[in-house]
């Protein structure tokens, strides 16, 4: 079938709106009409070229909601008109890390989705008989595309996909992190680096646990009115002071029991781990940072009992939790509305990645 996406055909180059072609499902494969997709900055790092399995011509987007369209043969979980949220990270239940009850990240199709193909090997896009890459599983900067049955969750279909759709990353993240990653505890002290999508949810996840002092850390004032709406108690500007990590220290007498670096930055990672309470503190890396970039401390930052980790969608299994996070939203318990800032027609997809780096909105929207 003819579908509109918004095609990346090299890095940093702004999307074009195609029309392009697309294969109907195959064997576990199913067909989703995406409603709205949100934007990510993980998509933005990987148009921006420093992504090492960053592909072209591809379609990004791993932020959607959408309704089933067609099954593939075999598919069983799901039927033509269920309401679902793609996952860049799949649930099979049955491969090692899956059954391990360790970890979120199912392996079952990662080396195919790592290069941008559907697990037989091949893509279900193309333009003038020229294959496009899939993105992360799920390429949701498409009217339709394909995934894998193992890669959607069923969620309900009263929920409004235009807001659900942040569910598929940002929120669940930052929320994920929190609550399975860190495993904060009431009253604890909590500091969050980055105020974007990814940090505001950890923020709200903080609230959720019942932190007692909440820092968010970023360097827009402007983003520090929502931080507060969203649980934060306490702001640093770090570009006002001389160091983050003593301002931290000073402010939680001793260090945060837990921090997230949300930005994607090495520097950061470090500032974020040497914040934390000796003898306990946990920092959670949540940022991607570019291929080649590593992390540094003295080994007596963990020798004194500091704690590193890392979290990617938020230590959440998509296909058994997700839908259970739209309840939670649906009750009220989730904020998500507030993060929207734009909402607008995918043709509009560049203005989005626009806003997101001039620091101007938390999420846009993009609707087909
Ligand atoms: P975003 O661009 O919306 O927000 C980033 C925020 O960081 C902005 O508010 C910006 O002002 C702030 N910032 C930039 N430099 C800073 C500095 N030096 N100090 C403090 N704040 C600074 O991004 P996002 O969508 O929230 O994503 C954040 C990071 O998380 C990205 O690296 C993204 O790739 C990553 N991410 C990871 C996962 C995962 O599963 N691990 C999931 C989603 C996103
Ligand atoms: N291809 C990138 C991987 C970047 C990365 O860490 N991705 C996160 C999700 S970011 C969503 O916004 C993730 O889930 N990682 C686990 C995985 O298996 O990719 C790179 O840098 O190589
Ligand atoms: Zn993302
Ligand atoms: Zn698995």
């Amino acid at each position: 079938m003819k579908v509109k996406a918004a095609v990346a055909w090299g890095p940093n180059q702004p999307l074009s709106i195609e029309t392009v072609d697309l294969e109907a499902p195959k064997k576990g494969e199913v067909l989703v009409r995406i409603v709205a997709s949100g934007v990510c900055h993980t998509d933005a790092y990987t148009l921006s070229g420093v992504d090492p399995e960053g592909l072209f011509p591809v379609i990004l987007g791993h932020e959607g909601a959408g309704i089933v369209e067609e099954v593939g043969e075999g598919v069983t979980s799901l039927k033509k008109g269920d309401h679902v949220i793609p996952l860049y990270t799949p649930e099979c239940g049955t491969c090692k890390f899956c059954k391990s009850g360790k970890t979120n990240l199912c392996q079952r199709i990662r080396e195919t989705q790592g290069k941008g193909l559907m697990p037989d090997g091949t893509s279900r896009f193309s333009k003038d008989g020229k294959p496009i890459f899939h993105y992360m599983g799920t390429s949701t900067f498409a009217e339709y595309t394909v995934c894998a049955e193992i890669s959607l969750a069923k969620i309900d279909p009263k929920a409004p996909l235009d807001k659900v759709c942040l569910l598929g990353c940002g929120v669940t993240t930052g929320i994920g992190a929190v609550l399975n990653t860190a495993k904060v505890e009431k009253g604890a002290n909590v500091a969050v680096f980055g105020m974007g999508g990814i940090g505001l949810s950890v923020i709200q996840g903080a609230k959720m646990a019942g932190a007692e002092k909440i820092i968010a850390i970023d360097i827009n004032d402007a983003k520090f009115e929502m931080a507060k709406d969203f649980g934060a108690t306490d702001f640093i500007n770090p570009t006002k002071i001389n160091s983050v990590t003593e301002e931290v220290i000073k402010l939680t007498d001793g260090g945060a029991d837990y921090s997230f670096e949300c930005v994607g930055s090495t520097k950061l990672m470090r500032q974020a781990l040497e914040c934390c309470h000796k003898g306990w503190g946990t920092s959670v890396i949540i940022g991607v940072a570019a291929a080649g970039e590593e992390i540094s401390t003295r080994p007596f930052q963990l020798v004194t009992g500091r704690v590193w980790k890392g979290s990617a969608f938020g230590g959440v299994k998509g296909r058994t939790e997700l839908p259970g996070y739209v309840d939670r939203y649906m009750k009220g318990e989730i904020k998500i509305d507030e993060m929207v800032t734009f909402t607008m027609p995918v043709e509009q997809i560049n203005d989005a990645f626009k806003y997101m780096k001039e620091g101007k909105s938390i999420r846009s929207v993009v609707t087909f």
